[in-house]
């Protein structure tokens, strides 16, 4: 059965777009829960700026911050996709620093699948790559260089893209674009490319996981690969067609009713991160969440 389901597209024109429920929540971790580190995020009129941080959710090292989500809920569309476009300020960041940024689907920091655009930095050129990381029950597993190496330049909105292909094996199918003029192209193996990127069994496997368990979520990634460089990534947009939870709906059952309005107003003057109810993420809970809540009042219901 086909079933219509809304496309979610936040351009991050100055602000998170109201409509969605974005959250900086990241289970699993310890602290259980993290919030955005003061100063590590802001907007510009066009985009969504993330500064690299050193923490990250590799393995045990579950410290990462500032990654921007969006819950998964309901029935998903068979043929979903998830993508971003995003750019840095190159020229000041060493050769030997893995710095990376792009799409996240998680349901904890220990289970995830992760696409990136990395620099190349184990050849020490300017070259960054498409590549893929995954990890179930904390076990990490590196997807290899999936695209081939080019020079970015600074000004270049750099696109990712993964979709589910129904029908076809294996069904993922990674595509990148190096600048928003570019035609979408596939992943490539072997370097030099030898043809398009098979997706392995096990990462499908991982994937499947995933979005089969009770939380998932699906947001954009950013880390300085611990090298301790600072720096800042300009998310222009993020797009799916993932059924997501939607602005104003505080316990994310699909309807923005009494229930969320009472969960506001319960937790009303708390602060904290990572709480359900701080719907824009400021670390209290306030007027402006309460407004979130009643501006949204009766939506899927
Ligand atoms: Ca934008
Ligand atoms: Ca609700
Ligand atoms: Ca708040």
């Amino acid at each position: 059965m086909n079933m219509a389901h809304t496309q979610v597209r936040d351009d991050f024109n100055g602000g998170f777009d109201s409509s969605l429920k974005w959250s900086w929540k990241v289970p699993g971790n310890n602290p259980e829960c993290t919030g955005p580190d003061p100063g590590a995020v802001s907007f510009s009129p066009t985009s969504l700026d993330i500064s690299m941080r050193n923490g990250a959710l590799f393995m045990g090292f579950n410290n990462i911050h500032n990654v921007p989500s969006l819950k998964l809920r309901g029935s998903q569309p068979d043929d979903w996709y998830i993508e971003t476009a995003f750019r840095i300020n190159w020229d000041p960041i060493d050769v030997f620093n893995y710095v990376q940024a792009g799409i996240v689907l998680f349901s904890d920091a220990a289970n995830y699948f992760q696409l990136l655009v990395t620099r190349d930095a184990t050849n020490q050129t300017r070259n960054v790559n498409g590549s893929t990381n995954v990890e179930l029950g904390d076990a990490f597993a590196w997807g290899e260089r999936t695209s081939n190496p080019w020079e970015p330049n600074n000004d270049d909105y750099i696109g990712l893209r993964v979709e589910h292909v129904p029908g076809e094996s294996p069904m993922i199918r990674l595509l990148y674009r190096r600048s928003p003029n570019e035609e979408w192209r596939e992943f490539e193996t072997g370097w030099p490319a030898t043809g398009p990127y098979q997706f392995w069994d096990w990462q499908y496997g991982a994937i499947r996981t995933i979005l089969d368990s009770p939380n998932v979520q699906v947001g954009l990634y950013a880390d300085n690969a611990g090298g301790g460089y600072v720096n800042t990534w300009s998310f222009d947009y993020f797009e799916t067609n993932l059924n997501v939870v939607m602005g104003g709906d505080v316990n994310g059952d699909g309807c923005v009713d009494d229930s969320d309005l009472l969960a506001v107003l319960f937790a009303f003057g708390n602060t904290g991160d990572c709480m359900d109810e701080d719907l824009n993420g400021d670390g209290m809970v306030d007027d402006i969440d309460l407004l979130a809540v009643l501006f949204a009042f009766g939506n899927g219901c």
